[in-house]
């Protein structure tokens, strides 16, 4: 059957898309691959990184004619689904429309009220999606699907929750063929060749539980890595087929598995010597021998989500991370020692935040001193155990909240949920305030500038700085 899989478009302001991660959408190229090798003809329509007007979205869409469409959903562009699907059911009553992904996997008969959908599929996707074309194709009902929740007259049925894949091996590779790689880019903080970029997936799930985080919810909390040589194979043949210089690895945790990350490190080496590559880790995976193994093998730039700087916010439940500041330390120092930038990532307002443990955060970001910090506020996100606790306190109404995005807050576009004492308007001037404070010092200024290899660096240097200070 003829199977079109949409990503929906992010509203937000330019200023937003400037600094937006831009890359392909591996979800939906993952069930593509998936449908295909199923028999399924698939059309992927990024409006996320290519969009368009309404009339062109709908051309884009119904002149596929598909027999099924589906939506992937995430917190801070579920209208878009709603408003998409609707215009895609009112155009062609018949395809039949699914929506998959957290938000959607999370709060089904929630979006199945807001919009005309069918069902959604729940969890990780590629099995339930395929029996449900099965179905479709052989004019099978879907009704007692594992994994899916349909629309039923008088309301919606349930099917019983589907295990995730017991491995990720005979999954068949992204259909990169699927997209057009001149739409994707990194952000100025995170490119480093300006060459073409993809992302890469080596593992799924995560074996920690953070609680600002939703990760554990789609695949049941526990991590399944792919064969370190399937995983380097596959990156030779995208950077041989579409001239992708740069990868970024959207793993959840790159180094949860140090050897498995060392045995990558020495493929991509040996296959790929030349290719650039960024990924997140874990400060309690951070060591001098598999740092010296990444920076061999390509990598530039690392994240890590140090979240707090007051150890007691970070160890208590209200976090949850599970790492210390020991450790951060330590990975911080590392990274600079093998030449990779360090990007550092901190939430203010995690439950029990005070004007005391923000200002810790601060303080202990100007002592690590890394290249880049960011602050962010927190904001409960569908799917998060936060999320759970916010809707329990009567914070939340999970049928009207947008999660939002985390540049929303930044622009004053998002609505705060405070999880703390201090009120939304402090949190965000908090934010504003650190972040003008960790870029505004002399000496950094003087790096970052002295840091400059090129002209579009430089103009994305000068563009961060007026974004910054903007507000
Ligand atoms: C890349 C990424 C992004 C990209 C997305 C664009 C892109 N090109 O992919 C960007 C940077 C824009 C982004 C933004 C955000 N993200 Co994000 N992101 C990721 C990341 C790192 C990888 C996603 C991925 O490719 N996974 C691999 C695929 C195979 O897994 P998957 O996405 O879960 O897809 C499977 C199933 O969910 C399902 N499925 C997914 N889509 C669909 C669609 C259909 C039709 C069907 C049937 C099934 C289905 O089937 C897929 C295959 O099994 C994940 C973490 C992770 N490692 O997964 C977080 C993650 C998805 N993001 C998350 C969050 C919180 C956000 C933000 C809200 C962050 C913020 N605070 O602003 C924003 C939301 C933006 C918005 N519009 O609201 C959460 C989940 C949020 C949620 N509840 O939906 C995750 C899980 C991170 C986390 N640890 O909490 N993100």
């Amino acid at each position: 059957m003829r199977v079109l899989l949409v990503h929906p478009p992010q509203p937000q302001a330019r200023a937003q898309r400037e600094l937006e991660n831009l890359m392909p959408p591996l979800n939906l190229l993952y069930l593509a691959a998936y449908l295909r090798r199923e028999g399924h003809e698939v059309k992927v329509l990024d409006l996320y990184a290519e969009p368009r007007g309404p009339a062109e979205e709908l051309s884009a869409m119904a002149g596929f004619s598909p027999e099924m469409a589906g939506f992937a959903t995430y917190p801070g562009s579920i209208d878009e689904v709603y408003r998409l699907s609707a215009a895609l059911k009112t155009a062609s009553p018949k395809t039949f429309v699914v929506l998959g992904g957290l938000y959607a996997s999370y709060l089904p008969e929630i979006a199945l009220s807001q919009c005309p959908a069918d069902a959604v599929v729940m969890g990780e996707g590629e099995a339930t999606l395929a029996e449900l074309a099965g179905r479709l194709a052989g004019g099978v009902s879907p009704a007692g699907l594992t994994g899916l929740c349909l629309r039923v007259p008088g309301g919606f049925s349930r099917g019983a929750p589907r295990p995730p894949l017991p491995g990720l091996d005979a999954l068949p590779w992204p259909a990169y063929d699927l997209i057009n790689f001149d739409a994707y880019r990194l952000p100025p903080t995170r490119a480093v060749t300006g060459g073409r970029v993809s992302s890469v997936l080596s593992a799924r799930g995560c074996n920690f539980n953070c609680s600002f985080c939703a990760h554990h919810y789609g695949y049941a909390c526990h991590v399944r890595v792919r064969r370190p040589e399937d995983v380097v194979e596959e990156m030779a043949h995208v950077a041989q087929t579409y001239g992708v210089k740069e990868f970024r690895f959207e793993d959840c945790a790159f180094t949860a598995d140090p050897s498995r990350a060392e045995k990558i490190c020495g493929l991509l080496k040996e296959r790929l010597p030349g290719l650039a590559w960024n990924c997140d880790v874990r400060a309690d995976t951070a060591s001098d021998r598999l740092f010296a193994a990444m920076r061999a093998a390509g990598c530039s730039r690392v994240f890590l989500g140090v979240e707090t700087g007051s150890p007691k916010l970070l160890g208590a439940p209200g976090a949850n991370k599970a790492i210390r500041l020991d450790q951060v330390r330590a990975a911080v120092r590392l990274a600079k020692k093998h030449g990779m930038r360090i990007n550092c990532s901190f939430v203010l307002g995690l439950p029990g935040e005070t004007r005391q443990t923000a200002r810790e955060s601060l303080d202990f970001a100007l002592e690590l001193d890394p290249d880049y910090a960011m602050f962010s506020v927190l904001m409960p996100v569908v799917g998060s155990s936060i999320f759970d606790q916010a809707v329990k306190e009567g914070k939340i109404d999970p049928a009207a909240y947008r999660g939002g995005h985390y540049l929303a807050a930044y622009s004053g576009a998002g609505r705060v949920v405070p999880m703390c004492d201090l009120p939304a308007e402090e949190l965000v001037a908090l934010m504003l305030a650190f972040n003008k404070k960790f870029c505004s010092r002399p000496a950094y200024v003087l790096r970052r500038l002295l840091a400059v290899r090129s002209a579009a660096e430089l103009r994305s240097l000068a563009w961060g700085a007026a974004h910054i200070f903007a507000r």
